[in-house]
């Protein structure tokens, strides 16, 4: 890395040409580039994942530019926009390798950008909306949409001047449905397991409240997909900036990591125009389901329990805790007793080579991913990603034990913030803090739902707080 910390030219159209041989460049006019995707939620997942699939199919169709929408924050606008929306994706493998995304025909900004984020997406030219707004965006309590939320509320009362994800898409909706644009494929790309239907039914349940007829005329012009996404993608810090302008030789203000491997798997399900993505690595498929179920219990399931537990002991990253021996085991043993059991797979999955390979990247030692940042959010997450596998284990007689383990784990994480003074970024971060005893975490019904009823399930619960108290580094095999 280097040390030189002279201020670099900005990374721009024009600077492309001077860029080092080894640094993958678009092969494609960027300014005859069309404007056929609105994604809402630019973060580093999208333009480490999606992004760069796009950028590899406007090498041959330059229909699918990307208007890339921030509904929360300016910052990406601001940052980009220094440089053509131009931002480096750096592979972070034994060999490095970087790679400037041109993907980004556009960059918004809610609520400033609102009357030209609606135009975009109600244009007769943009064919597919896509979103990665984390579990917490699509504003859905455990049965659907969530009418008490405020950003429901202020979109049930304005809702041409949309605050949600799902106001955006209703009102957006409401337009093409005026002006009589048909065709258009809404594609939800975060963790959620089925996320399609789920958005579907958030979005059909907002516009039958305002207008039965519109909920008809999405329910037959509008497609929603279900999709699985995967890359590992840590947060870009200081030393990820120093790196790429060392390389490049110019600046750029937002670079993105990740590591090399990436999968999409989209349910061929599109409604107008679809984009070749199978050209460019993308698997469409009848049914996204095993897949998708999957990747949320063996690898997101495995990293919570391996951010929580991670955590309780002191560490840092989640290569530092697939390296402890006692950890890894008992990933190992989750996986092999409880998760995989509990899945319905596609036959063109061996679940154990897929298993071994998640484990594989996790001992990727170039990749620093923060325990801290996958610890985030986890009442929104532990549902998909451990609590589902639960319910099924104790349909069929199965194990739950290591499961409750990792469960156990969140509540000892919280708890331990709240003794510390530690931030807990969490939507529902006040009842958490809130919460004293298992009984006081049973009784959030948002996370645990049913299952706070079942008795067997609060037996183990507990039987795993108890084990977990006091473990350390040296103890936590005994613990475990
Ligand atoms: C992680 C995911 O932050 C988290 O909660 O589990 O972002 C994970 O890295 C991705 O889903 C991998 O595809």
């Amino acid at each position: 890395m280097s040390s030189d910390t002279t201020p670099k030219a900005p990374l721009t159209n024009a600077a492309l040409a001077s860029l080092p041989k080894a640094v993958i460049k678009p092969c494609y006019q960027r300014q005859t580039i069309k404007t056929g995707i609105v994604h809402l939620g630019p973060g580093a997942f999208h333009r480490a994942h999606q992004a760069a699939y796009i950028d590899s199919l406007l090498a041959t169709d330059n229909r699918w530019g990307i208007c890339g929408v921030s509904l929360r924050s300016a910052s990406l606008k601001a940052a980009l926009g220094q440089q053509d929306n131009l931002y480096t994706l750096a592979i972070q493998e034994r060999e490095p390798r970087y790679r400037v995304i041109g993907a980004f025909s556009e960059l918004l900004a809610a609520p400033a950008d609102n009357a030209a984020i609606l135009a975009r997406m109600a244009s007769p030219d943009t064919h597919l909306v896509t979103l990665t707004v984390t579990e917490k965006g699509y504003c859905l309590d455990g049965s659907g949409l969530d009418w008490q939320h405020p950003d429901i509320q202020a979109d049930l009362a304005d809702i041409d001047n949309p605050v949600s994800a799902i106001g955006f898409l209703v009102a957006a909706l409401k337009r093409r449905f005026n002006q009589g644009t048909l065709g258009l494929t809404v594609l939800s790309c975060d963790n959620l397991s089925d996320n399609g239907h789920k958005l579907k039914s958030a979005v059909l349940a907002m516009a039958q409240y305002l207008d039965p007829a519109l909920s008809q005329w999405i329910t037959h012009h509008v497609a929603f997909p279900c999709c699985m996404v995967d890359a590992i993608t840590p947060a870009s810090d200081a030393a990820l900036k120093a790196d790429v302008a060392a390389t490049l030789g110019v600046g750029d203000a937002w670079p993105i990591k990740r590591e090399a491997f990436c999968q999409w798997v989209i349910e061929d399900n599109f409604s107008g125009p679809k984009p070749a993505l199978d050209k460019v690595g993308v698997t469409f498929t009848g049914n996204v389901a095993p897949y998708e179920q999957a990747k949320l219990r063996l690898l997101n399931g495995t990293h919570s329990a391996l951010a929580y537990l991670g955590s309780l002991l002191g560490l840092e990253t989640v290569y530092d805790a697939i390296n402890q021996p006692a950890l890894a085991f008992f990933i190992e043993a989750l996986v092999s007793e409880e998760i995989a059991p509990s899945l319905s797979v596609p036959d063109a999955l061996d679940i154990n080579a897929y298993a071994s390979a998640i484990i594989e990247r996790y001992r990727n030692p170039y990749i620093r991913h923060l325990l801290a940042q996958i610890a985030w959010d986890g009442s929104q997450k532990l549902p998909f990603r451990l609590l589902a596998t639960v319910k099924d284990n104790l349909k069929q007689g199965r194990s739950i034990k290591r499961l409750c383990v990792a469960v156990a784990a969140w509540l000892h994480f919280i708890q331990r913030q709240r003794q510390c003074g530690g931030k807990v970024v969490d939507p529902i971060a006040p009842s958490l803090l809130a919460c004293e005893t298992v009984a006081d975490f049973l009784a959030l019904t948002s996370v645990f739902g049913e299952l706070a009823d079942n008795p067997v399930f609060i037996a183990e619960l507990h039987a795993a707080y108890q084990r977990l108290a006091g473990m350390t580094l040296a103890t936590a095999k005994l613990h475990l």
